[in-house]
């Protein structure tokens, strides 16, 4: 069984693919900021999961969840680096601080989280799952910096596999517009009127959770290196 940690795994994909992972006998470690709501989530998966309170931006808490996890469960088999948050916005009216919070979240995040578990990860041929986007690929209106993280999990996700291809299965799961709580956040008003029913319309999460279960049973010998799932609607 492998011990695997989600970060964001309070809301969202995150809790949905806790959900999935845990039903199917996995050890899980659950990595947010939101107390509260993870240990809702742990009471609810049973006694094969651990809460760590966690902020991803934050290199000194995240090498010390890593660590906690570690020393309970003896291993990390699979880092899902799901984590992650956007403010729609232009880029002329953008926010300095939101700019800098999604840089800080999505690539220095991510980048934390790698570090402090690749030896653990490399010590059990473990596997990387970065939570990336459509926005990883293509740049859409309103999102350009938010876009510009995701196009950097790619440039991580790619070196990691080029420098331990024997060592690490690195997987990039793109997907389109989910519904869960991530429109939210966006502070700009109009923005977010434009956009809610867009994303209240997108993929469940649950099918998002499914592709990362499916990646991470791929057969050995074989690495599915990026998944890419969109709404089957038009785009506007
Ligand atoms: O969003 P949401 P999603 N430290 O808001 C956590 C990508 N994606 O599930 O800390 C630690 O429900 C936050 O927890 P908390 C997206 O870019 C989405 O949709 O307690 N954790 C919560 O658990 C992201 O990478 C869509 O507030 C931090 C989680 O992140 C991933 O999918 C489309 C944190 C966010 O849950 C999950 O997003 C797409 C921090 N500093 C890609 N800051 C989409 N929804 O349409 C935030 O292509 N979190």
């Amino acid at each position: 069984m492998k011990n695997i940690l989600i970060t964001g795994a309070s809301s969202g994909i995150g809790a949905a693919t806790a959900r999935l992972l845990a039903s199917k006998g996995f050890r899980i470690g659950l990595l947010a900021r939101s107390t509260n709501k993870l240990n809702a989530l742990a009471e609810e998966l049973g006694d094969r999961c651990m809460v760590l309170t966690c902020d991803v931006t934050q290199y000194a808490s995240v090498q010390q969840s890593i660590q906690q996890f570690t020393s309970a469960y003896g291993a990390l088999d699979v880092l899902v680096n799901n984590a992650g948050l956007g403010y729609f916005d232009t880029l002329v009216g953008g926010k300095i601080e939101e700019w800098h919070t999604m840089v800080d979240v999505n690539i220095k995040g991510v980048l934390n989280c790698i570090h402090a578990s690749l030896p653990a990860l490399v010590d059990s041929r473990g596997h990387v799952i970065n939570l990336g986007s459509l926005a990883s690929h293509q740049v859409f209106p309103n999102s350009g910096v938010y876009c510009a993280t995701k196009h950097a999990l790619i440039a991580i996700s790619d070196s990691l596999r080029l420098e331990l291809p024997d060592k690490l299965r690195v997987t990039t799961i793109s997907p389109g517009s989910v519904d869960t709580p991530f429109i939210m956040s966006t502070s700009n008003a109009s923005m977010l009127e434009q956009y809610k029913d867009y994303f209240a319309a997108g993929l469940r999460p649950e099918m998002i959770a499914n592709q990362i279960l499916h990646a991470i049973e791929a057969s050995e010998g074989g690495v599915i290196s990026e998944i890419i799932i969109r709404p089957n609607r038009v785009m506007k």
